[in-house]
Formats: C-alpha cells, structure tokens, sequence
C-alpha cells in the first residue's frame, strides 16, 4: 500500500514542502505540496534527488576507523571512547586550542545539529572554532550585530509586496534564495513586475535572474562604490525620507558627510555602471512606494563586503523601507524570535586568532585562518581537528593547501555520511542516518523566510537498528568527552522534545486571530505547515543594542569608508577576473553523487566572453589552464555572452579527483576544485571574511 507523507525539502534555504509517497522502504516519487503555505507546490530537481540521497550506496552506515591506512568498521561506543580519548589527550597535553572544529553548511539545515551540536562542542573550550559562516554571510551578522544589537536581527526583503527590488550579488533563481527563504522565486520575482513594480540586478553575469528584469554589469569587487554613490545622491538630492524610525537614528550627518565625495561619475569609473544609470537607480528606489534592496554571496564575499551590507540597510532605512511593508521586515518564526530575551546576541573582536590575529565573531574565527594554525608551529597549533557536516578542502580558500594541513594532523574526526575529500583525513568518521529517518523543523530559515509558517516533519523511514541520528552522535560524543573531563553531563533529550517545549514557551503558543496555538501536536496534525502571516514591521520593539537605537554609523565605518577611497585611487588590475557560479542541480561540493543531478552537460567549466576567448586563441569547449600565485586548475572553457568582458566564471564544490574518496558517481564527474585558487589572504579585513569573488587569474590553453 502506497503511503503519503509530507515533510519540508531541508536541502537549501528555500525549505519547499514535499510530498513523498512510499510503499514499504521504496521510494515512489517525490512531489511539490501544493497545500505548503511557504512553497504552495514548488519544488527543484534537488528535492527530487533526495531518493537517490536516500538510497545512495555510497552513504556511509556505520562509524569507520582508519588502521594502518585502512578503513574498518568499528562499533559506535569504541568510536566514541576513542574519539574522547584523543581529543582529552591532545587538548591535555596542547592545551584546549590544539583541538579546531569546523562545522559546515548542513549543520543549519539539520536540527539536530542547532539542538545538540553544542552540547558537545561546548566541552571543547577552544577557540579555534570556525564555520562556513566566514566563507558566506558574516558581514550581515556583524552589520545586524552593530547596528540593531544581534546577529539574527536580519531584516528579509518583503518580497511579495515590494514595488522596487535592487539585487545585487544574488542569483536566486540558481540558489533558490539565500537570507532570504523564498521558494519559487520565479513567480514570485515575476509578480513584482506583473504588479506593476521593477526588478533591477547588478550582477558581473547575465544570470538566470537578471534575465527577469533590468541587469547592470558591475566589475566584480566594487559594489561598495556604488551602494555609497547611491546614499550619496539620496543624501545631496534631498531625497532622504525616514519612517518610523527617524526618532532612533543618530548620525545621519555623519554619513552624508562620509559618503559626500562618492559622486555617481567616480562610482561609475570604479564600478562601470554609468553615472546616469546610478541616478536614476537612486531616484527610482527614492520615489518607489516601497522598496527592497537585498545583497548576497557576490557582495557579501569581497573585500568590502561588510561595508556592502551595512550601505544596504543604510538604504533601506534612508529610503524610508526598513522595517516597513514592500521593504524588509523581521520575520516571526514560532521558535526562537530574534530579539531582546535571545542570548545568542552575538559579539565581536572578543579574542583574536593566534597568527595573523584575525577577530573572532559569535565565538568563531574566519576560517581562512585555519591553515596558518594548522601548519604554524607554537603554543596553540591545531593539532587535531573535527570536521561536522562539512567540506573545507572543497568549500574553503586554499582547500588544496589545507588538504595537505589536515594530512599533517595528530588527530581527525569528522560527522558526516560520506569519504570525501575532507574526511579521508579523518581517523574516524561518524556518519549519520539518512535525513529521511529523522524528523525535521527548520529552526534556522524559518527565521529568514519572507513569510512567516511553521512546519513539523516526521521521519519517513525507521533507520538500522546500528544507525545513529547526528543528535545521537552528538551526545554520544559529549558523554564519553565529559566522562574523562569528569565533568557530570546529561544527554540531551531527542530534538523532538525540544522543539515542543520551545514551542510551548513561543510567541504562538497561544491562539491569536485566525492561527491556532501552536504545538508539536497541532503541526503533527497539520503537516503541510500553518501559515503564520505576512511579515510586519516590529524592529522597534526588537532591537538589541544597549541604548534601545539604531546604531546607523558604526565606529568602523568610517575608516573603511576611507579605504574604500584608497582603493579606488589605485589603478584598476587588466586581468581577468574569476567569480563563482551557483547551479539548480548542484549544493556547494555534496550532491555531486547522486546521479538523477548529474545528468546532462558537464556543469564545472569556465564560461569566458566571446572576445576574451577569441584573444587567447581559445576555441569552444577547449580545456584551459586558470591558475594564479595561488595554485592552477583545469577544465573547458565555454563561451558565453552572459559574462562581463574581463571576467570569467565557474562553479565551486567541484574538485572530487582523489581515489582515496568513496563517491563513485562523484568521482566520475570530478571538475576542478575553485578554491584551489582563492587565497587565505584575500579578506575582508573588517570581520575575515573570505573573499571569493574577483579574484585575479589568467586563462591559457592547457
Ligand atoms: N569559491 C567558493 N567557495 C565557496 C562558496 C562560493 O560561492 N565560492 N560558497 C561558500 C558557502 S556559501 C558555503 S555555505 C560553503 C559550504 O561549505 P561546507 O559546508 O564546508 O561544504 P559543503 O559542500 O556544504 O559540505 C557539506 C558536508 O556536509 C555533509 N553532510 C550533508 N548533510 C549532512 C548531515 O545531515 N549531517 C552531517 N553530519 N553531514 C552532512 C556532506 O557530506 C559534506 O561533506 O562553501 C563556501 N565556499
Ligand atoms: N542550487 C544551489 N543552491 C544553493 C547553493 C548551491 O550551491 N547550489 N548554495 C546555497 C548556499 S550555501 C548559499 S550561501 C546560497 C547563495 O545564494 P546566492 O548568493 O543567491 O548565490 P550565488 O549564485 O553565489 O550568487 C552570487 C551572485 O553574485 C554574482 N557576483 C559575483 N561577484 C560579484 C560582485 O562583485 N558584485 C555583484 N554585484 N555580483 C557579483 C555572481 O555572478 C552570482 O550571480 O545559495 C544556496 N543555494
Ligand atoms: S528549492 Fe531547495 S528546498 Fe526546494 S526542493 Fe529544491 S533544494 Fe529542496
Ligand atoms: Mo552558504
């Protein structure tokens, strides 16, 4: 008998509702749920491939050792004993911070990773932690943390009711959005037009999604220049038209002041958008009846990109759209509402990394630094590493290097359901159960959604009796860690008991208008989701920061507006330049083994302009050599009249060429690995953040 069962796609941000119908331990297919209040039926060939994610063969099922060069299974009591035995000897020995942990994407995506991750890490007291967070969104956190007091106070694009979108540095029709929870981001980019509104993107490619509305090419690196051309003209056209939130904001002088000398015709030289352009750009966004600007991984990962993203919500707010309907607005998740009772406020520049002393955030270092601490000789070397859900050598700057750091180690464990390129280092890797097996609320984009719903999965399957959930590793680890601390530790109930009793404790837990109280056993009862209503604005009422105001001009600004200068008076590089590529059917480096995605054209190639590839003799589909004082790759060229002249692109993620790794489809297909190219030492140098954009190489023939 076929069975039905609902569940939220925790693949990508976009957490699409699904239907999934099963007859006994197969698969029989996997739909959009049409009665989602979020997706409304949306699904991508991701959520499809959760079958072949399900099944895949290569998935690990039970802890593996490494002996003399050679994986064995091992039970997971021993794994955990031998586990906590290294990390107590080597931090006893080296001191705490010998041991680095590096959590990657899909711990934001699982909740039992945000419920019982930090159990276990906690015990560590290291500072050499680091998360993908640096080689992504850390300018938003910081910007947020600066300005409305906390992290999470990350104001989302209305996208439903804006009249004006301004993109920069997104792409979400290949990403499905990002800090910006928005499935079916087609219809609803369309309806903004349909509406009557405009959809402007400023992006270095003719995307996916500049090919919904008007596109401007910028050169890669330099959208600073014209986020503070744009203040500018707002400010010296006296378009400047605060809401609500005038009374909290000082220092708007200051910042006309600051950004006075960005004209739109020296912006224009620097960026390549004409100063007309950039005029009426500000005049359009100043005059809409409301308007969002939204900035993402092309702004967030280059070298000004906490200056990026502090321009974006002082545009926002200056143009009368922050935290107002049609601009961006808090979202108001049933768990854990971002706000002034939240402990995770975050902080910053509290300590610093051992070498290059690069600031840590919410108790992480950039993870460019974790090379240097690895291979740096001294008090504090990383010694042994854990990696949980993550894939540095593929995802990180410098991965070839860092390949080489981790062979060095004493000491490797990681949490993650393949042998791939990061964790054939390991000496044990702990695998999780198949995510179908386990229940699923999506604690984190909930909170980044543009419309505000609650949604319970319940596992689909049973798992092997001799599988273990991550939750279940994670106090695994904890208690056997903890026992040779002789610290007392309890394991943490299963995520499920959690999530009730912090819906309990909600901000719906009661009744209100038309939504039900909201608990485990209502979401159990309704599970395609409740629909909790259009964002609306509540800053106001939930900022942070110590004086109860808008910090609108944090004490760094200035000197990075300086900066910014500076570099501008700087002759500009003539060579090429590499930016990334997200695509529908990939996820950063890990869904490269399912084979329902990897169908059709090979996907990691370079696409060059026409013109670039006619000078360079290089013919359609030839293979190329980009390389740089970092390291060199190779892979096809392919032309495109998508790209900037001057500015090449291609995906990350790619790379899987080691024979040591167990993913075969992914090692069939293997690309070359991006990171292999960028540089520990391009960062933003405001919060570490990597820079993976703009980056200076030189294509020939291989
Ligand atoms: N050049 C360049 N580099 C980039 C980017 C870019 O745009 N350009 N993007 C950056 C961004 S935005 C990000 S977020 C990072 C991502 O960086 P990472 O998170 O380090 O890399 P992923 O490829 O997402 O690796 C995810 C790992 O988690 C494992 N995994 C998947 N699901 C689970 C699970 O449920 N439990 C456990 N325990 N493990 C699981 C996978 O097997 C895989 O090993 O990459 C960054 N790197
Ligand atoms: N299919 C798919 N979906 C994903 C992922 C994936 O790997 N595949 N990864 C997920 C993750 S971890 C994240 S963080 C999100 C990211 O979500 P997005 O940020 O929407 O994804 P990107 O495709 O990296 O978009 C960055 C855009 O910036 C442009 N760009 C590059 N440099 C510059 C610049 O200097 N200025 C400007 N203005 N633009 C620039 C690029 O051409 C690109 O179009 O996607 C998530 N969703
Ligand atoms: S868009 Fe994202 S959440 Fe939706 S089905 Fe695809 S991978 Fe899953
Ligand atoms: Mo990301």
């Amino acid at each position: 008998m076929p069975t039905t069962h609902y569940r939220a796609c925790h693949l990508c941000e976009a957490i699409c509702g699904l239907k999934i119908v099963t007859e006994g331990e197969q698969i029989i297919s996997i739909t959009g749920d049409m009665d989602d209040p979020l997706s409304k039926g949306h699904i991508c060939p991701k959520g499809v491939a959760l079958k072949d994610l399900h099944r895949d063969p290569d998935r690990l099922k039970t802890p593996l050792h490494k002996v003399d060069g050679q994986w064995q299974p091992i039970s997971w009591d021993d794994a955990y004993q031998l586990v906590a035995e290294q990390l107590h000897r080597i931090s006893t020995q080296h001191g705490a911070d010998a041991i680095g942990f590096y959590a990657g994407n899909p711990n934001v995506h699982n909740y039992g990773h945000l419920t019982h991750g930090p159990h276990f890490s906690r015990l560590l007291k290291t500072k050499n932690r680091f998360s993908a967070t640096s080689v992504d969104q850390l300018p938003h956190h910081l910007v947020s943390y600066w300005m409305y007091g906390h992290q999470f106070l990350l104001p989302i694009a209305d996208l439903d009711h804006t009249d004006f979108l301004l993109v920069l540095g997104a792409n979400p029709m290949a990403s499905n959005g990002s800090l910006m929870t928005a499935p079916d981001i087609r219809n609803r980019l369309k309806a903004i037009r349909n509406r009557g509104g405009e959809l402007v993107v400023i992006d270095p490619r003719r995307t996916e999604t500049a090919k919904l509305g008007e596109h401007h090419f910028i050169r890669p690196g330099t959208d600073a220049a014209l986020l503070l051309a744009l203040i500018n003209h707002l400010f010296s056209s006296n378009q400047v038209s605060l809401n609500h939130l005038g009374s909290l904001c000082d220092d708007l002088d200051a910042i006309a002041t600051a950004v006075s000398a960005f004209s739109p015709e020296w912006a224009s030289a620097y960026c390549g958008i004409s100063a007309d352009d950039i005029i009426s750009l500000g005049n359009r966004l100043a005059t809409a009846n409301s308007a969002a600007v939204y900035g993402r991984m092309g702004v967030s990962t280059h070298g000004f990109g906490t200056l990026c993203q502090w321009a974006i919500q002082v545009l926002n707010l200056i143009t009368g759209n922050l935290d107002a309907r049609g601009g961006t607005l808090l979202t108001h998740p049933a768990v854990n509402p971002a706000g002034p009772t939240d402990h995770a406020k975050g902080g910053f520049g509290r300590w610093h990394s051992r070498v290059r002393q690069l600031p840590e955030f919410a108790k992480e270092l950039p993870c460019s630094a974790m090379l240097e601490e690895i291979t740096t000789a001294g008090t504090g070397q990383i010694k042994a590493m854990i990696t949980v859900a993550g894939n540095p050598v593929l995802s990180t700057p410098s991965g070839h290097k860092l390949d080489h750091a981790l062979g060095q180690l004493d000491f490797m464990v990681s949490v993650d359901p393949y042998l791939n390129e990061t964790t054939r280092h390991a000496d044990l890797i702990l695998p999780p159960a198949s995510p179908l097996a386990h229940s699923h609320y999506d604690l984190a984009f909930a909170r980044l959604a543009v419309h505000n719903s609650a949604k319970f999965s319940p596992a689909i399957f049973a798992k092997a009796e001799q599988e273990r959930f991550d939750h279940q590793i994670f106090n695994g680890l904890a208690l056997a860690l903890a026992k040779l601390q002789q610290v007392e530790l309890k394991p943490l109930p299963e995520p499920e008991k959690l999530l009730a009793h912090w819906l309990s404790q909600g901000p719906y837990s009661k009744a209100r208008g038309d939504i039900p109280a909201i608990s485990l056993d209502t979401l159990k009862a309704n599970l395609s989701g409740i629909d909790l209503g259009p964002l609306r604005p509540s800053l106001t009422k939930r900022l942070c920061t110590s004086d109860g105001r808008i910090h609108t001009f944090p004490a760094a600004i200035a000197p990075d507006i300086e900066r910014l200068k500076q570099a501008m008076d700087s002759a500009p590089s003539r060579g090429l330049s590499l930016i990334g590529k997200r695509d529908l059917r990939s996820n950063n480096s890990w869904m490269h083994n399912l084979p329902y995605l990897l169908k059709g054209k090979p996907r990691c190639v370079l696409l060059m302009h026409p013109d670039d590839m006619t000078q360079r003799h290089i013919n359609e589909g030839q293979q190329v050599t980009v390389s740089n004082g970092v390291g060199q790759i190779s892979l096809p060229a392919c032309a495109s009249r998508e790209m900037m002249p001057q500015v090449v692109c291609m995906p990350h993620g790619w790379g899987h060429t080691f024979s040591d790794t167990r993913q075969q489809v992914a090692n069939e297909h293997p690309g070359a690995n991006m990171n292999a190219l960028t540089d520990v030492n391009g960062l933003d140098p405001l919060c570490g953040n990597a820079i993976l954009s703009g980056i200076e190489v030189e294509v020939s023939i291989t």
